[in-house]
């Protein structure tokens, strides 16, 4: 291996374990942020944010890792910064991936290799992230080389699935795809496939888009499931029998920084969509649906409280945006419910985060909103002694529903439409 200087720009849940993962494999690598608290917490050897395996791989690549704010001369740029979706276009907000390429072209030199790995609509590399990369006046492909380079890794199997999973490699050349390749080598266990940047692109997106439609083809059906009095569980265990039939899980909404928003960059260019754009409404109108099933449960209580268990995106993370359940705070308190908060992974979040037994005290009902499998260990005897009314709506179907009944608990499951619950 090719002992090379990689500057990674964006510490984040994808920047940082990419950058100690080169650095693990013997690379020198720079770590730039313009976060500063985030910069001296690295620097004294302290993470921003948990993820299995990362304080041990940390460890391991102490030695050749250091955070800085700003940008110095490298062999190799890794551009990992977010690219959050502006809510009123429904398109891309590029600005963080323009001003890391304004960062590095004035100390970009011949050979260097310039990286793109946030998620970005067809044709950023060649149309955005190039032209502010000429103003070195170098020639891209030819005096440096760029690729993008998708992460896929699932947060909670972020470091694994760096390792292991495929990867795909758009090179603006072939010759830029082979370097990328020699360099990701370099700890990735996967395989690598080549193709063009607009392609690795497109690639991504619809891997996401392709989980997003799936969701909200499964919720679409847990509506109907009830409507029939069906248990949408039993059906979708059931018809995953069939060889050819992958169905996904029903829930309160879709979040995270990926799948919620990789759709909205797969369309914002095109005359088409309609599809993509239907499923999008589909999985972010669930957490109505979820409070429109609570609101029958507590029909009659007056001045209703109800118990929110999780507000990450989805179980056992600790990351909370786009996560479903703001949408579904927001919504019941519109709606007149008092609402209290309780997430055992979840350090920051718009709304007070409460201990349990304060967040269950005087409650008329436990909302399960993330599946976060601590909550399938609770003692339901315990909490119901604290309650005004022993309601649970289990959104994700995750708990122990016979315990909860013998604890004298009302249950009702999200596409469950079945009355012996
Ligand atoms: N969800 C459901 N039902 C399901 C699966 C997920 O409602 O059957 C919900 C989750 O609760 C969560 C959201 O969807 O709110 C997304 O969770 P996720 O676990 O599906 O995905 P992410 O966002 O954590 O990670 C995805 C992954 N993409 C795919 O699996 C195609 C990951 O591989 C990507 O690297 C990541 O997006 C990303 O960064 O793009």
């Amino acid at each position: 291996m090719i002992k090379v200087k990689i500057s990674v720009l964006g510490l984040g849940y994808i920047g940082l374990p990419t950058a100690l993962l080169f650095a693990a494999a013997g690379h020198e690598v720079v770590g730039v942020d313009v976060d500063e608290r985030k910069v001296s917490m690295l620097n004294e050897g302290k993470l921003p944010f948990q993820e299995p395996g990362l304080e041990e791989l940390f460890e391991r690549a102490r030695n050749n890792f250091r955070a800085t704010t700003s940008v110095e001369e490298s062999d190799v740029f890794l551009i990992a910064v977010p690219t959050p979706l502006d809510e009123h276009t429904k398109a891309a907000d590029l600005k963080y991936v323009k001003s890391a390429a304004e960062m590095v072209y004035p100390h970009l030199r011949r050979g260097n290799l310039v990286i793109l790995e946030s998620t970005v609509p067809p044709n950023t590399t060649e149309r955005l992230l190039i032209p502010i990369l000429e103003k070195s006046g170098l020639k891209a492909g030819i005096d440096f080389h760029v690729v993008h380079c998708p992460e896929r890794a699932i947060p909670g199997k972020t470091i694994h699935e760096m390792i292991h999973n495929d990867r795909i490699i758009g090179g603006i050349t072939p010759e830029s795809a082979e370097r990328a390749k020699e360099l990701y080598s370099s700890f990735v266990k996967g395989n690598i496939y080549l193709t063009d940047a607009t392609t690795a692109e497109f690639v991504k997106l619809i891997e996401n888009t392709y989980r997003d439609v799936n969701i909200a083809l499964v919720n679409e059906l847990a509506q109907i499931a009830e409507e029939y009095g069906i248990n949408i569980w039993e059906a979708i265990n059931l018809a995953n029998r069939h060889p050819r039939v992958n169905l996904h899980k029903p829930g309160p909404g879709v979040g995270g920084h990926c799948i919620a928003i990789d759709p909205w960059f797969v369309i914002q260019d095109s005359s088409n969509g309609k599809m993509i754009a239907l499923a999008r409404h589909v999985n972010d109108t669930m957490p109505n649906y979820t409070l429109r099933r609570v609101r029958e449960m507590l029909e009659g209580v007056e001045y209703p409280t109800i118990t929110v268990f999780g507000v990450a995106y989805k179980g056992n993370v600790d990351d909370a945006r786009e996560t479903p359940a703001l949408r579904f705070i927001r919504l019941a308190e519109n709606d007149g419910f008092k609402v209290k908060v309780y997430d055992p992974f979840v350090k920051e979040f718009e709304y007070p985060l409460l201990s349990l037994e304060e967040a269950v005290r005087d409650s008329d009902c436990i909302v399960v909103i993330t599946d976060h499998d601590v909550f399938r260990f609770l003692d339901p005897n315990e909490l119901g002694k604290l309650m005004r009314n022993k309601c649970v709506f289990d959104a994700r179907n995750i708990l122990d529903h016979e315990k909860w009944k013998e604890a004298g608990f009302k249950i009702r499951v999200l596409g469950n439409g079945k009355k012996d619950l």
